[in-house]
């Protein structure tokens, strides 16, 4: 059989060995190379290979890349275009296998890049070197000057060929078939982006070179000492200046060292000095284990506070700059991550290289994921198939043996979503005679026989509570012996909080749990990044283009926009809440003293200050810096704040926000890792309102001129609706239960899909009628029912109207819900009501709010640690948030009173605390809209205002919505206060 539909996993490459920099001389083979694109894998022979083939009229490719993310010449065409948007450019599918399952055979339709280099060596370099790819995507066979080299899969891990390379010019053929065999263990949820997407480079390979090396640095925390080895293959010396090492390989020495970790990354620096090359050695001691339940490094329990991480730029794909790998990390730092699952295959290298440097726990999960057998029922699964070992063994071998050096990397884990399988246990064998210094997960066989944690994905919250008291539920088919084992292991929540559009919710909630169990060590949010490619539509407008904009069954539609991150990197409301949650330092902060608990695992507080405010409705009155006394990991230290009485009118808050004390590699100076607020109580008695003891009169609604006057209101005397506030012109406010379906509303595969139910229900199209319209000497009342077509179900109104002056309307409105508020008799769903709120249109002209309440991102129910109490402001476009998929965004919550402002004129909103949105266009606009361009100025500003709204929640991959962020629909008042 051909040698892509082959489970062997490649022939003629080098023995796997430690990704290493050394003074050997190193050419980087990328840059542009000439491309031919055929249809099939056999298409066009083997003639390119041959090094005087002219290719004068292939096209241009950029190396490293996915030629179907580049202008290429599809087959039968003339011209070079974008692939992006069609059948043959990215395609994207979650768990469906693109190709028939029949391992290891793939379709004749097999896409194929032949890649081709000329380039020239130095005059005095040549003969031994080494050729490495350090990732294609699938297969690819490799000529070098007309010799065929051989061959390999595993498109996320390296392949090395020997090369004899010569002065002067050499010629580079590599074939890349799009699938092979390897692509039914590569069925992770991501794009399928073939091509040749890492470094190419040629590595002088000096006679007696260094080829392998392996450091053991261990530490142990009891006499504070580290101890190192380093093996190699050929005599070298060990030179850490700074330590004042210089050993010879392969003898061990043990002296005091500081030990590395996430938080106090300390790397030693050194080299390894053999007869003809030397090789940068950067080394952390650590050692990690597994004990008693609990995972500890350098003997301490540690925490991860993770995210799931693929490699996804909206440009490039998998190909990724330094740039963006170092500001992945950066981010990452800077949002109070400290762990990283490399989901769902070894990154770049250069990635763990920065995690090293910067400080992340890094859990390097291998490139294997057999999902799409699912649909099979299993029947087939590589790893449960004897012929699949050697190819599954080969990527464990790889990724170990490449990042073995790598003191980040604390947890190997086999695979993702790969059912169970004998292969397993060798694997498993393999690793723990290769690298006994690290634990080893595997989360989907619910035996975890071969894992050192247990771990499951998306629980809820009770689920997880639950784990956190050992009682869980067992899993089905295991054994006695499995589950009493697995019953001692540490839980590692591998996947949970789906970022899949606004969202996720309960991220407070998780945490808390976590932190509640010493079973826990710590999770990983899914996912770091949405993978959306940035693309255009027939009229030149730039979108983000996901799953169900190619023409291609199947497709995973939207389900890749699911990161903390939109896929321009810019952080969503979700991460921004993900950094408050997750800081180690917690702030309680009660009159005129800050609390500081140190959440830690090792570090002090020593980098950080505490900077205080004293803010009244938003106004600073009072501010300081304090430096924070000593405080251990695990401690809690107590602040004095010198604040001065709160006045005694207005609401006043006290801010605490503990910054860093200096610039660090990852983050400026003054950079805030956990913000605290209390409220600061006036010490005396509160004064008397103004109003004490004095009547309020109200004013009489007055008719006249068509209309009925009441304040500054003006109302039509038929229907009852307010139809001028002041001079402004207004539509509403009316009753309004409705909001554009977040992807979590949607929920998954049909379980939780509250937007289905609302749309069969017409919550999106509810009908207002007025029964009455009473006139009272102070006040007007409308009586009134809101109802969708077709249905029993309404709301029974009732609006208030009253106005204390000329400047001021106030309401109050009483809703009653009137049932049954089930989808259908025969169904009886039970209908969650998304908001309980008013909407109304104001003149467009009314485009800047500034408003007294949590901001200044937006909040929701079960997300809303990101955002805090203050007076924040902001044009109406600046309160969006662009969601790739237009939906429900850009709430406020717990807010005092809000202005909106512009062309000399405004309106205040007060009253109970309430929540708001203002945007240019309604809640059924955001529903249709497909894509944020669709989205158009409506002419007016569409305000909502909230009694309630309910939470997020993350069920477009996870548990339903928790019980206590549902709205209940019992009677409910609240009051509103305009003022113009
Ligand atoms: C889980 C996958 O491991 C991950 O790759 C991603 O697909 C995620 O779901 C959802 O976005 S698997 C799922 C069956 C829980």
């Amino acid at each position: 059989m051909s040698y892509w539909q082959s489970m062997e996993p490649g022939a003629g490459r080098r023995a796997p060995r430690a990704d290493a920099l050394s003074n050997a001389r190193r050419m980087s083979l990328n840059g542009t190379w000439r491309f031919r694109l055929c249809p099939t894998a056999m298409g066009t022979g083997a003639d390119f290979t041959d090094p005087s083939f002219d290719d004068a009229d292939w096209d241009e490719i950029h190396v490293p890349g996915h030629w179907v993310l580049q202008e290429v010449t599809p087959p039968g065409q003339l011209a070079p275009r974008s692939l992006r948007g069609t059948a043959d450019g990215p395609l994207y599918t979650n768990t469906a296998l693109p190709i028939p399952i029949d391992p290891p055979r793939v379709p004749a339709e097999n896409p194929t890049g032949d890649h081709r280099l000329v380039f020239t060596a130095p005059q005095d370099w040549h003969g031994k070197a080494v050729l490495r790819f350090q990732g294609v995507d699938s297969c690819a066979k490799v000529w070098f000057n007309g010799v065929e080299l051989g061959w390999s899969t595993g498109s996320r891990l390296p392949a090395e060929y020997d090369v004899e390379l010569r002065p002067g010019r050499n010629v580079l053929a590599v074939r890349v078939h799009r699938w092979s065999a390897g692509t039914y263990l590569e069925d992770q949820d991501m794009w399928w982006l073939p091509g040749i997407f890492r470094d190419v480079e040629l590595l002088e390979r000096p006679p007696n070179g260094i080829e392998d090396h392996q450091i053991h640095a261990s530490y142990d925390h009891r006499s504070g000492t580290g101890t190192l080895r380093v093996d190699t293959d050929v005599p070298a010396r060990v030179e850490i200046p700074e330590l004042g090492i210089v050993v010879p390989a392969g003898q061990e020495i043990t002296l005091p060292v500081e030990p590395w970790s996430a938080e106090h990354p300390r790397l030693y620096r050194g080299t390894l000095v053999g007869e003809s090359e030397i090789v940068d050695l950067a080394v952390g001691f650590r050692t990690v284990t597994v004990e008693n339940g609990a995972l500890l490094v350098n003997g301490r329990r540690v925490f991860l506070r993770g995210v799931n991480r693929h490699e996804h730029d909206p440009e490039t794909g998998r190909a990724l700059s330094h740039e963006t790998m170092l500001r992945d990390v950066l981010l990452m730092k800077q949002h109070n991550i400290n762990a990283v699952r490399t989901s769902h295959y070894p990154p770049h290298p250069e990635f763990l290289r920065l995690c090293d440097e910067f400080g992340l726990w890094v859990v390097e999960e291998c490139d294997i994921e057999t999902h799409g057998f699912i649909y099979t029922g299993w029947a087939g699964n590589p790893p449960a198939q004897p012929m699949w070992r050697d190819a599954l063994l080969d990527r464990i071998q790889r990724m170990v043996e490449r990042d073995k050096n790598r003191p980040s990397v604390i947890v190997w884990s086999m695979a993702n979503e790969s059912w169970t399988g004998e292969n397993f246990d060798e694997l498993e064998q393999w690793i723990r005679e290769r690298d006994p210094s690290r634990p080893l997960m595997y989360e989907r066989d619910p035996s975890y026989r071969n894992s050192d944690f247990y771990s499951i994905m998306y629980p809820s919250l009770e689920t997880l509570e639950a784990i956190g008291r050992r009682e869980e539920e067992r899993p089905a088919g295991v054994s006695d012996a499995e589950d009493d084992r697995r019953r001692t292991l540490p839980f590692l929540l591998c996947e949970y909080a789906h970022a899949m559009g606004n969202g996720p919710g309960s991220l407070a909630d998780y945490h808390r749990i976590m932190r509640s169990s010493e079973r826990f060590c710590g999770g990983f949010v899914w996912e770091w990044i949405d993978h959306g490619f940035h693309h255009r539509d027939g009229e030149g407008q730039a979108f983000v283009m996901h799953g169900s904009d190619v023409a291609h069954r199947p497709n995973g539609g939207r389900f890749c926009l699911d990161g903390l991150l939109f896929a321009d990197r810019t952080p969503s409301p979700g991460l921004r809440e993900l950094a408050a949650v997750l800081s180690p330092v917690v702030i309680d902060v009660g009159r005129a003293t800050a609390t500081l608990h140190n959440e830690h695992d090792t570090l002090g507080l020593e980098h950080l200050e505490l900077a205080w405010r004293v803010e009244t409705e938003g106004e600073e009155s009072a501010s300081g810096v304090l430096d924070i006394p000593a405080c251990a990991a695990g401690e809690t230290v107590s602040l004095d704040l010198p604040v001065p009485a709160a006045p005694l009118e207005g609401e006043t808050w006290i801010t605490a926000e503990a910054r860093l004390r200096r610039e660090e590699s990852w983050a400026p100076r003054g950079h805030v890792i956990a913000r605290g607020q209390g409220l600061l109580e006036p010490a005396g008695a509160p004064p008397e309102p103004a109003s004490a003891g004095i009547e309020v009169t109200l004013l009489a609604p007055r008719p006249g001129g068509g209309h009925l006057t009441l304040g500054p209101g003006r109302f039509d005397p038929l229907t009852g609706a307010l139809v001028e506030l002041g001079e402004l012109p207004t539509v509403g406010p009316e009753v309004d239960l409705y909001r554009a379906p977040t992807e979590n509303d949607r929920g998954q595969g049909g379980h939780n899909d509250l937007a289905s139910v609302w749309s069969a229900v017409g919550l999106d199209r509810m009908q207002h009628r007025t029964d009455a319209v009473e006139i009272t000497s102070h006040s007007l009342q409308v009586l009134g029912r809101s109802a969708p077509a077709a249905h029993g179900h309404g709301v029974a109104y009732h609006f208030e109207w009253s106005a204390p002056d000329e400047r001021s309307l106030e309401l109050e409105v009483t809703l009653d819900f009137t049932g049954p508020w089930t989808d259908t008799p025969f169904r009886q769903r039970d209908i969650l009501v998304p908001r309980i709120g008013l909407r109304m249109a104001l003149p467009r002209e009314l485009d800047h709010v500034e408003w007294f309440g949590l901001g200044p991102g937006e909040s929701y129910a079960d997300s809303r640690h990101g955002a805090y109490v203050g007076r924040f402001g902001a044009p109406v476009d600046a309160l969006q948030t662009n969601y790739p998929v237009p939906q429900e965004n850009g709430n406020r919550q717990e807010v005092r009173w809000l202005r909106l402002t512009g062309s000399d004129r405004s309106l205040g909103v007060t009253g109970s605390r309430f929540s708001f949105a203002a945007r240019r266009w309604t809640a059924q606009d955001l529903e249709r809209a497909r894509h944020p361009h669709d989205l158009r100025d409506s002419g007016k500003v569409w305000l909502t205002l909230d009694h309630a709204q309910q939470g997020l929640g993350s069920a477009s991959c996870g548990p339903a919505l928790p019980e206590q962020y549902r709205l209940d629909r019992s009677p409910t008042t609240w009051r509103v206060v305009f003022t113009v």
